[in-house]
Formats: C-alpha cells, structure tokens, sequence
C-alpha cells in the first residue's frame, strides 16, 4: 500500500478548476457513491451494492413495507446502524469546507447524515433520512433513538415500534419508489440548479428520477455541469466535463485549489 505523500498529486482538470473559482452559487448533487469511501455501500455497484441481498423493489417500496414490515424495519435499522459507525469522508468534509467560502447548496438522495456530521449544511434531501421516521397512520415523526433493537444482519427482521399517539407502524423515513418526494425538498432542489452557475453531480447512476432529471434542467437553465464519477453514468451526457475520480479524491483536490 503506496502511502498518500507516495500519491501522484491529483491534478484538477482546468475547465473545472477555473469555473469552481468563478461561479457564484454553487449546487452539489449527491447519490450514493459520495458515502462509498466511507464504507457504505452503493446501490447498483454490483460486487458491494446495498441491494445485492435483496430486490430493491421488495423493500423500497409501500408494497414491500405491506407485504413485510419486519423484514424492511429489520433492513433500515440495520443501514443506520451501518452509518452511525461510519465517517464523512474527505469528500464530505470538502463540501463543508467550501460551504465555508462560497454558495454551495447540497441536494443529496442520500439517506445518511455523513454530510451533516463533516460539518455541512443539506439544503434538500430528497430521498428522505434514515434518521427521521414516522408513525405510517398518522404521520407523527418518531424520536430515532427510541426505534428499539439493532439487528445483527440486513435481513433479520424486528417488528417495528409502534407509534405512541395511535398505535400505528412505525416506517422508514426514506422516500421510496411510487411515493412522490417530499415537496419542499424536492422544490429546493430544483431551485438550487436553475440558479447555480455550476452543478457539480457526485456518485449517482443517474437511474432514478426525478432527481436524474436535475442535471438537464441545470444545464437548460445555463449552468456548467460536471459529473464527479469513476464511470459513465444515465447522465454523463448532461455534463460539460466528465471527471473521472472520485468523491474523497477529486472533491478536496478541487477545493483546495480554490
Ligand atoms: C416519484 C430511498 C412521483 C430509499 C430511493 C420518471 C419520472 C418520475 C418517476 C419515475 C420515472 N421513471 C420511473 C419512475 C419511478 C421511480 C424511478 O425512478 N425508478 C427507477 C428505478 C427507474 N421513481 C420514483 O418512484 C420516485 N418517486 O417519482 O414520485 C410519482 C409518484 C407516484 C407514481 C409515479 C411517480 C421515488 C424514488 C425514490 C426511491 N428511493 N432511496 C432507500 O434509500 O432505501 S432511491 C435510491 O437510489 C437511493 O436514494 C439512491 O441514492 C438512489 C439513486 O441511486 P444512486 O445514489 O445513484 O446510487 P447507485 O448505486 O445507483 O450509483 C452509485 C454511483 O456512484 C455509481 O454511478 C458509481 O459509479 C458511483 N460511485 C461509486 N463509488 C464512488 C462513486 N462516485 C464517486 N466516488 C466514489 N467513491
Ligand atoms: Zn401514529
């Protein structure tokens, strides 16, 4: 293993460097290859996608909470767990960094709160929050830390808590596939890339929508797009530049040289 003072430096393609240093407002979409190098597994990377175990269909969704709650509570309270023994890479702690200087407005599918903990603020999270659920009948928001037991495995399933006001399911406080996102999430989002002169989009497949829509409204709207990712992706062809790197590489690299 090459130590990192080994590392050739990581050179910031020009384009990008000069427009990072020009724009004004900045916005910064993130999916889920932004927590990859903190360990958290991506969705669709095969050898270590979240959903290798599992059909993503059977669990993130309503018909799949319907058909086995334990086993999609099991699911998430496993994930969290997963993530609350995990750190924000250096990717992360960038994004918080450049907050520091500049306009920079992170609208993330991520369920996770790693760009919260490197000391960033999250305008949008569209996919909603591992941290956040919620009474599935009246909607009441549940106190995470009373959500009970952790499970050992992704697939072992615990019933959820019940919702103490009436007795109803306690849910995920993820968005999942049919439930339209949440509105003022959703709105932010957009909002940010049809104001932004530069839309930086970090880790994602580009597959779901409608925040795989958001590169091509950023790009009617006239802003430079530049897609952060080790490969091509659904929405390489909406970028201006394609940096072929990754979050925890090419993130601190380009802030650093603001
Ligand atoms: C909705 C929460 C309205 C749960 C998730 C057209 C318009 C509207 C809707 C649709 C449409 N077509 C189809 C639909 C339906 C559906 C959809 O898009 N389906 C897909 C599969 C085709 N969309 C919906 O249902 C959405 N709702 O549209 O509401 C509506 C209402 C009713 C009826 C109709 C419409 C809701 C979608 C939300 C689903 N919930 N997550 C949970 O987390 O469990 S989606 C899930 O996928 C996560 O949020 C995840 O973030 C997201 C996207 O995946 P990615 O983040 O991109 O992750 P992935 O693994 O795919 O890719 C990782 C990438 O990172 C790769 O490119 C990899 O190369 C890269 N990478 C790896 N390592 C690194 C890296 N990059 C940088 N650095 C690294 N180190
Ligand atoms: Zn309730």
């Amino acid at each position: 293993m090459t130590a990192p003072e080994d590392q050739p430096p990581v050179v910031v393609p020009t384009p990008l460097a000069i427009a990072a240093r020009e724009a004004s407002r900045i916005a910064v979409l993130t999916g889920a290859g932004m927590s990859a190098e903190s360990g958290i597994a991506t969705f669709r990377d095969a050898r270590t996608g979240l959903w290798k175990d599992f059909d993503p269909q059977d669990l993130a969704s309503p018909e799949g909470w319907s058909a086995d709650s334990d086993l999609v509570w099991g699911w998430y309270r496993w994930r969290a767990e997963l993530v609350r023994r995990s750190e924000p890479n250096a990717g992360h702690v960038a994004l918080a960094r450049w907050q520091k200087q500049a306009h920079v407005d992170i609208a993330t599918q991520n369920v996770d709160d790693l760009h919260e903990r490197a000391g960033a603020r999250v305008l949008s999270h569209v996919h909603g929050s591992l941290f956040e659920p919620y009474c599935s009948d009246c909607g009441t928001r549940a106190a995470f830390d009373d959500t009970g037991d952790v499970p050992a495995e992704a697939d072992q399933r615990v019933p959820p808590p019940e919702c103490p006001l009436c007795g109803g399911l306690i849910r995920p406080g993820a968005v999942w596939f049919g439930e339209s996102l949440p509105e003022d999430a959703w709105a932010a989002a957009e909002n940010a890339v049809r104001n932004a002169d530069l839309v930086l989009v970090v880790g994602t497949s580009g597959v779901v929508y409608p925040f795989a829509g958001l590169p091509a409204i950023a790009r009617s709207a006239g802003a430079t797009v530049v897609e952060i990712n080790p490969v091509d992706t659904e929405v390489s062809d909406m970028a201006d530049h394609r940096w072929r790197t990754t979050a925890a590489v090419g993130l601190p690299a380009l802030v650093a040289q603001l």
